[in-house]
């Protein structure tokens, strides 16, 4: 059952303007009460007239007579994360209800004497809900409508509305004439982005296969706003792109060793392969790249961009450049936190938009790194050492990889944190 709101019950409600000294809701809060019904039925949040009211005069959109909806929908859109979009289409508007992208708030026009129309869901200005539409019928709310009275009886008015207790159903073109010249303001839900999570598989000691992915990363992905489904090592090469394209960006997980063959070496010194995940995950990152996905590395996930791109890895950093291992793979157990070294960021860069700029403390668990960085990528980030320590793309969607985890410090650390977010808001 809708929550409805009559304005006509909220005349003990002030709702004044500088033009309405004794203005109330019941005269002139069509404005306030039409966002109540759309945040209480879209959103299922508590938001009655008295409070719809004071959020209207606090962000300035009490006006004249009424309410300005140009100011008051921006403000609502802000306020419950809902996506506006405005226009005089009726026809646009009747396309968003059907798709079922949210509700409409509608300005009607009432009364021309101009061209002798006789409006149908008012004499004047006022604003109702489009709350539905099934073919070309409209579920509309509208706030001066009381149960039971005769608004809709006079001549013009009566065969061009149906009525089922609080809702009145018109015909589009009704509301298209009632609505001439007016805005539609069309509220839809902000979808969560889907984000592709890459995962690494094995067979076990008794031979069982399993996919296996470190949790920390799917609740990064869920705490930034994103929704994170694994990207199965077992999808199909033919069914791939499709599927990247139904996602909304991707996140490429740390893990063992890349197989060297995927960038055209002998196996030197690498530790444990799964030549199933280099392929899906390599072909993965070349498809988002052509779609324009973003896509976030992390530890090997920035080993994979690389590879993917036509770059290069050390294999082992300590045998191959003589790091100090302990600086980039430290021997203690809780590397996950440990502020391992710093990195400097490259000045200029998405990174250093994303995180922040200088140089700060990350940890750091692995042997392998970057050693050549593909063509139209450049490095964001380098250990004291010298050792790249982030790469992305020059242009283009958000295409970055890092070789710490941020995904083992984001909750409490706001670098690590805005780089999911902003995978999240690429996606977007
Ligand atoms: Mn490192």
């Amino acid at each position: 059952m809708a929550k409805f709101y009559c304005q006509l019950d909220y005349e003990h409600v002030a709702y004044t303007s500088p033009v309405s000294p004794h203005g109330n809701l019941s005269n002139n809060g069509c404005g306030p009460c039409s966002g109540s019904m759309v945040a209480e039925n879209m959103l299922g949040v508590d938001f009655p007239p008295e409070e719809s009211g004071k959020f209207a005069k606090a962000c300035g959109a009490r006006e004249g007579f009424g309410t300005n909806l140009y100011i008051y929908s921006r403000a609502f859109a802000r306020h419950f994360d809902l996506d506006l979009t405005e226009t005089e289409d009726a026809q646009e508007a009747l396309q968003f209800l059907l798709d079922g992208k949210g509700m409409v708030i509608a300005n009607t026009q009432g009364n021309r004497p101009a061209d002798g129309y006789l409006g149908v869901f008012s004499d004047s200005g006022h604003y109702i809900v489009l709350a539905a539409a099934e073919g070309t019928t409209v579920k509309v709310w509208d706030p001066m409508y009381r149960l039971g009275s005769d608004r809709f009886e006079s001549e013009h008015r009566r065969d061009k509305v149906r009525l089922d207790g609080t809702d009145a159903y018109a015909d589009i073109s009704v509301i298209a004439q009632d609505c001439k010249d007016r805005p539609f303001f069309l509220f839809a839900k902000k979808k969560a982005p889907l984000i592709g999570v890459t995962c690494s598989y094995e067979t076990d000691a008794v031979g069982r296969d399993r996919f296996y992915l470190f949790r920390n990363y799917m609740q990064a992905v869920l705490d930034a706003g994103g929704v994170p489904l694994i990207l199965s090592v077992d999808t199909p090469r033919e069914v791939l792109e499709s599927t990247l394209g139904r996602l909304d960006g991707l996140l490429v997980t740390g893990g063992e060793d890349l197989d060297p063959a995927a960038y055209g070496e002998e196996n030197r010194y690498c530790g444990s392969l799964c030549p199933e995940r280099d392929r899906v995950e390599i072909d993965a990152i070349r498809i988002c790249k052509k779609l324009g996905k973003p896509v976030l590395g992390i530890c090997r996930g920035i080993q994979s961009m690389a590879a993917a791109m036509g770059g290069t890895l050390w294999q082992d950093l300590p045998i191959e450049c003589g790091t100090q291992d302990k600086v980039h793979y430290p021997t203690h157990s809780d590397w996950s936190v440990e502020q391992a070294h710093e990195v400097s960021i490259a000045p200029g860069s998405l990174l250093e938009k994303i995180a922040g700029a200088g140089s700060y403390s990350v940890n750091s668990y692995h042997h392998q790194a970057v050693r050549s960085v593909p063509d139209g990528m450049i490095i964001s980030a380098q250990a004291a050492d010298g050792v790249i320590e982030a790469i992305e793309s020059a242009e283009g969607a958000m295409f970055l990889g890092v070789q710490w985890h941020p995904e083992r410090l984001y909750q409490n650390d706001p670098h690590a944190r805005a780089l999911f977010e902003a995978l999240v808001e690429a996606a977007r």
